[in-house]
């Protein structure tokens, strides 16, 4: 049997804040809720997903430095760094890993700065507006293509 493709699922500055305030934008669930449900929708797929969190735009250019080694997928929530970081853009370039961005909120309908995201320059798919079934349909998408590469 082949070995269950390993996810990592990383959320950046503030999500860890999710369902305390803002549930009209953000919903009621916490990330702690959110990342379960990602466990078992990844399980279910035959997937191994592990969750990280951080604030801190170096930790998550390390965390995706070091996935190219250990990870076979990248479902990124990079909050307020999408539209900033080039040095998050630059890393997921260097990692070459199938990525797919997700967005709780439908940045295209709010504010104009947020409109733009560095990171869906070097996405393969952007999802976003779908609130926390936005990871699930991810996962989803995630498993369709490694399955599709799989095969080749
Ligand atoms: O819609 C999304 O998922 C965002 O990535 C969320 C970011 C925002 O800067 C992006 O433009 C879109 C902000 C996350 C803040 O999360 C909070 C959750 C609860 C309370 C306060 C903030």
């Amino acid at each position: 049997m082949a070995k269950a493709p390993k996810i990592l699922i990383l959320n950046g500055p503030n999500l860890n804040m999710l369902g305390s305030r803002q549930p009209d934008v953000y919903g009621q669930e916490s990330l702690s809720d959110i990342e379960q449900s990602c466990g078992r929708h990844g399980q279910s797929l035959g997937m191994d997903v592990e969750c990280r969190q951080s604030n801190s735009e170096g930790q998550l250019v390390d965390w995706v430095q070091a996935a190219r080694q250990s990870h076979d997928g990248l479902i990124l929530n990079p909050g307020a760094y999408s539209h900033t970081s080039i040095a998050i853009m630059d890393a997921l370039l260097a990692a070459d890993l199938p990525l797919i961005e997700v967005h709780l909120s439908n940045i295209h309908r709010r504010e104009a700065f947020r409109h733009h995201s560095y990171v869906s320059k070097v996405a393969d798919a952007v999802l976003c507006g779908f609130g926390s079934h936005g990871y699930l349909l991810a996962l989803d998408a995630m498993a369709r293509r490694l399955n599709a590469q799989q095969e080749t």
